[in-house]
């Protein structure tokens, strides 16, 4: 390492409560584990510097200025997480943080490659893992945040605004290989029973299913299958592209299609805002602030993953993107589908929905910024959500069950009102196994689905006369 830095970038007599108190730095915490032999708050000292005003040596270029915006580490707890490392909190003046030129707001990209950014390189750390943070009032009323949330859906649903429940959704399976025909073909069939659909997302504008040909489809089947069922459908569009014009000019299609049949407002636009990044979420945001901005996550478990040293955490990730505008995140299964995840992992929903939320290290609010709708995905199906909508406490929220509707043995129509009837029989406190026993598709979801439902509801087949 070298130069010792702790004398100028740590202050350890400085008061968590009192820089919270000021509101003037956006406070973080971090696991750090440093090289053998080094120092830990050296170590720490040394993170604060590189992420901040300093490097690895004293420049004469440093004024008094710059020394008055240093961030700094405020506490450490140098055994805090045993053989992988200890905690360490940093707070970073809001100075420091770019405003845009043109009105004034904060962006994620800035923030993301100072608090996470060359730290995450540096030669004397094993691990730095950003764990929680906490943006001040300042700065959280200068960050765009949402425009659009699942009230709009719920209203456009003709329910709620506050409290409209559940809207079930599907991802149209296969993944990849489907022409415009069969597509369009599998939204219709689920629309006659589920609501919400989302391309998955590698579905983008490939040659055999080029946007321009399946768009128009897709906003056809919706139209059929509205006027068939009497109900509002939606459509989760993938829009992402690296280069802005071409991602306003996918949502400009899509949403002039489904004009045709007065749809537009049933439109959703996926953005994969972690491979994308800030600059295409921001760019969908600001382009089309009536649509409702759907954040798909692919990719996020190189950062966010328990496993890994460095990144930064799932809870960093959602309240990074609240900050920036997500209508919606997927926000995992909570450890009832197929992605990493426990039942703790609530806190990731109420984080993005409520106005105020304790998090791993820091108490959040957010000042009346609109609420991030989780969507729940992977790996679930009807029998996986009575006890997904128990852990969470609530069901205002979209999920998406690809294989659990396309999976189901009677038809994906069929695998949509079982998630429908999952909600039924959640809100009613019915017993699962007696409800299958009066809801056709929901019971059909146990043989659908036999190895879950020897899991989750032992006995089911002699209960229900089921027998293989
Ligand atoms: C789910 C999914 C989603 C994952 C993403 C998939 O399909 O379409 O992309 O949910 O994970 O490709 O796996 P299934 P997360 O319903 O068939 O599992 O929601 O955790 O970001
Ligand atoms: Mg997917």
């Amino acid at each position: 390492m070298g130069l010792d830095q702790s004398n100028r970038y740590s202050d350890l007599s400085l008061k968590e409560a009192d820089l919270i108190a000021g509101g003037k730095h956006l406070l973080t915490a971090y696991r750090l584990l440093p090289q053998p032999g080094l120092g830990f708050l050296a170590t720490a000292a040394h993170v604060a510097a590189e992420s901040s005003t300093g490097t690895n040596v004293e420049v004469s270029t440093t004024d008094d200025f710059t020394r008055g915006v240093d961030a700094l580490v405020y506490e450490i707890d140098e055994t805090a997480f045993g053989e992988k490392g200890g905690l360490i909190k940093i707070s970073f003046p809001v100075e420091l943080f770019d405003r845009n030129i043109l009105d004034g707001k904060h962006g994620i990209a800035h923030m993301t490659s100072m608090i996470v950014g060359n730290n995450q390189g540096m030669g004397d750390i094993i691990g730095l893992r950003l764990l929680d943070f906490m943006a001040p009032e300042c700065m959280v009323r200068n960050f765009d945040g949402p425009a659009t949330n699942i009230s709009d859906m719920w209203k456009t649903l003709g329910r709620p605004e506050v409290d409209g429940g559940y809207i079930s959704g599907t991802i149209i399976k296969p993944k990849l290989g489907l022409r415009p025909a069969p597509f369009a073909k599998a939204c219709y069939d689920f629309w006659l029973g589920g609501t919400f659909i989302k391309n998955d997302e590698p579905q983008a504008n490939q040659p055999f299913c080029p946007t321009k040909e399946v768009m128009p489809l897709v906003a056809q089947s919706m139209d059929r299958a509205q006027q068939e069922t009497g109900e509002v459908k939606f459509f989760s569009a993938n829009i992402t592209a690296d280069d802005h014009y071409e991602l306003v000019a996918r949502g400009e299609f899509i949403l002039e299609e489904f004009a045709k049949y007065d749809s537009a407002s049933h439109v959703a636009f996926l953005v994969d805002g972690f491979v994308a990044g800030p600059a295409g979420v921001t760019s969908c945001r600001r382009s089309f602030p009536n649509t409702f901005l759907h954040y798909h996550r692919a990719g996020h478990g190189m950062a966010t993953s328990e496993v890994n040293p460095r990144g930064y955490t799932m809870l960093v990730h959602m309240k990074m993107a609240r900050l920036m505008g997500a209508s919606g995140i997927h926000t995992g299964t909570m450890g009832y589908g197929k992605m990493e995840g426990g039942a703790d992992d609530r806190v990731l929903a109420y984080m993005i929905e409520r106005d105020e939320c304790q998090g791993t290290y820091f108490y959040q609010k957010w000042y009346g910024m609109k609420a991030t709708t989780p969507i729940i995905s992977g790996g679930m199906n009807a029998l996986r959500l009575v006890g997904f909508f128990e852990n969470l406490g609530h069901a205002n929220l979209i999920n998406t069950c690809g294989g659990g509707a396309f999976g189901h043995i009677d038809s994906p129509a069929a695998g949509g009102k079982s998630l429908d009837q999952a909600y039924q029989c959640w809100t009613e406190k019915a017993d699962p196994i007696e409800f299958a026993k009066t809801h056709k598709e929901f019971a059909r979801a146990f043989e659908s689905f036999p190895q879950d439902a020897d899991k989750i509801y032992p006995g089911w087949r002699e209960k229900l006369g089921v027998h293989a």
